[in-house]
């Protein structure tokens, strides 16, 4: 049913970030790329909800808070002001955030937990093995060495308690089939094979309830049991939406999520155990779970020790928020690992983004205000420049669609960057200057107005990647965004019939390296 209010929602989360330490480069990753689809979408006219929070709970927060001599819900206070200071820097513009410590939370959890118990897929039992706090993960006995994970190297403890138990092993066959069923479910395809043989190698129980610490939610009519973190974590996604809770109306219009954006590192928890849990729970499956790579810096893995940690405010500070999100996602293929240098941000940030776009606009600011004034009518096609740019600007929405929907980001931005460089070369096919010479003031006018309308259609593809920027770029051509749809509104002459501009001023300065 096309235009249906099924069809119109769109419900995009993130990770939530636990709180044992101040966020960092690989956490503003996940979610500006979630942000831009989420802007992107409601671009599009959908009904729009985004998610992103923090997981508060578990065994690696509590000790984080011990070792700093605070309450966990200190520490959690403390950091979630941090994440929040993040997000604004960021231009975030999440619907909700979630903390795993609200009653609105626990209130979901205890009810998913309740249908799993109902269902028979939760039983009580001793669980004895290896735990990565880390990770907040039980490891494999096949996949320890000297009591460390043989795969990060991490220490692990050795865990003998009574726990209750998930029916994992039950739900390897349902997994595979509906992963087979929607090749769309897990992306990109090599961590989707990636679990597929994780899967072939058959599921154990999985132990979801601790009984040596208090800091979680604890098991309903069973207190000396937390229900164990990832189960909590999960359960975010829905219980955010007002699942458990008395007014369900969200979780209603919004689950399933049509995607859940993660680091690859958790793709195992979301992948395997959150579907077999909501299958056990009779509830519908997530739409889609796309997983994107790690970045390294210089080529180095970013650790603490090496003291190579890129922070998100430093960053911003230097370069410019909407510069560090254009960076994110225009250098790397989304779902691959990729490297940040700052010799690639400054020539992202210099050539393509001063030189290729910021001149752009400038060049056509400046020539309609000198030559013609400050109004600006409709663009026209009068020659064969004129309707080669035209072609350029027409393909654009169906290219960056294409791409925007697979979420390769670095494809949406290339096609748009090559109509910027299109519409650089028509400046100087057309030379402006010349026309002004000759007093071709009709020509000249047209010439300007496509410009124009090249700099306007531009702008709102990349509005999603950096809205701070593009609004400036909106306010100087006197164009708005209000009630702007792209489908309609991306389309060569579907503006106004008169532009007001203003006065260019540079919207992308040009930096430098920073010394070291
Ligand atoms: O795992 N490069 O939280 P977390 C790219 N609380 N992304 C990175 C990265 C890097 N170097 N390092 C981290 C958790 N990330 C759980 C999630 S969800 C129900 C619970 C990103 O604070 C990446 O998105 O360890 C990863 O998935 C997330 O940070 C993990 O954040």
């Amino acid at each position: 049913m096309a235009g249906s209010e099924a069809d119109s929602r769109f419900y995009i989360t993130t990770p939530i970030y636990y709180v044992n330490d101040v966020p960092h480069i690989g956490h503003a990753y996940t979610t500006v790329a979630a942000d831009v689809v989420a802007r992107y979408q409601r671009l599009r006219g959908r009904d729009v909800y985004f998610l992103t929070g923090t997981d508060e709970h578990g065994l690696k927060v509590e000790r984080s808070a011990q070792r700093q001599g605070i309450a966990p819900q200190e520490l959690a206070d403390q950091v979630v002001g941090r994440y929040r200071e993040l997000w604004e820097r960021l231009e975030i513009s999440h619907d909700d955030f979630i903390r795993t410590t609200e009653d609105r939370h626990a209130a979901g959890v205890r009810k998913l937990w309740g249908l799993l118990e109902q269902s028979g897929a939760i039983y009580k039992g001793v669980y004895e093995g290896w735990y990565n706090v880390s990770d907040e993960a039980y490891v494999p006995d096949s996949q320890v060495v000297d009591g460390c994970d043989a795969e990060s190297g991490q220490p692990l403890e050795r865990v003998q308690e009574e726990s209750y138990f998930f029916r994992l092993s039950e739900y390897g066959d349902a997994l595979v089939e509906h992963i087979r069923a929607h090749p769309e479910f897990i992306q990109p395809d090599n961590f989707r094979n990636e679990i597929l043989s994780f899967l072939d190698q058959g599921l154990k129980d999985l132990s979801i309830s601790r009984t040596t610490f208090t800091w979680g939610v604890s098991v309903p009519d069973d207190p000396d049991h937390v229900i164990y973190v990832w189960i909590d974590a999960l359960t975010n996604y829905i219980s955010a939406l007002g699942y458990g809770s008395e007014n369900e109306d969200l979780y209603q219009r919004f689950w399933p999520a049509d995607l859940h954006l993660i680091g690859k590192d958790i793709l195992r928890f979301h992948a395997v155990y959150w579907p077999a849990l909501l299958m056990a729970a009779g509830l519908p499956l997530p739409r889609q779970i796309f997983a994107h790579g790690w970045w390294t810096k210089e080529g180095q893995k970013m650790s603490k020790s090496k003291g190579n940690v890129l922070d998100p405010f430093g960053l911003t500070d230097y370069y410019g928020t909407d510069q560090v999100r254009y960076f994110l996602l225009r250098e790397v293929p989304f779902g691959q690992d990729g490297d940040f240098s700052d010799a690639a941000m400054v020539r992202r940030a210099n050539e393509e983004l001063a030189n290729d776009l910021g001149n752009l606009l400038n060049r056509t600011l400046s020539m309609q205000r000198k030559y013609l004034g400050e109004e600006v009518g409709l663009p026209a096609v009068e020659t064969d420049e004129d309707a080669d740019l035209k072609a350029h600007l027409d393909g654009l929405p169906a290219a960056f669609e294409e791409h925007m929907d697979q979420l390769r980001f670095h494809r949406a931005l290339e096609a748009v960057f090559e109509v910027v460089r299109r519409g650089n070369l028509y400046v100087d096919e057309t030379a402006p200057w010349v026309l002004n010479k000759e007093g071709n003031r009709e020509r000249l006018a047209t010439v300007l107005a496509n410009l124009l309308e090249t700099v306007r259609i531009v702008d709102l593809h990349l509005w999603p990647v950096m809205p701070e920027a593009c609004n400036r770029m909106f306010m100087q051509m006197g164009y708005s965004l209000e009630g702007v749809e792209l489908d309609r509104d991306a389309q060569w002459g579907a503006r106004p019939a008169t532009l007001t501009i203003t006065k260019p001023k540079p919207v992308f300065q040009k930096v430098q390296e920073p010394e070291t």
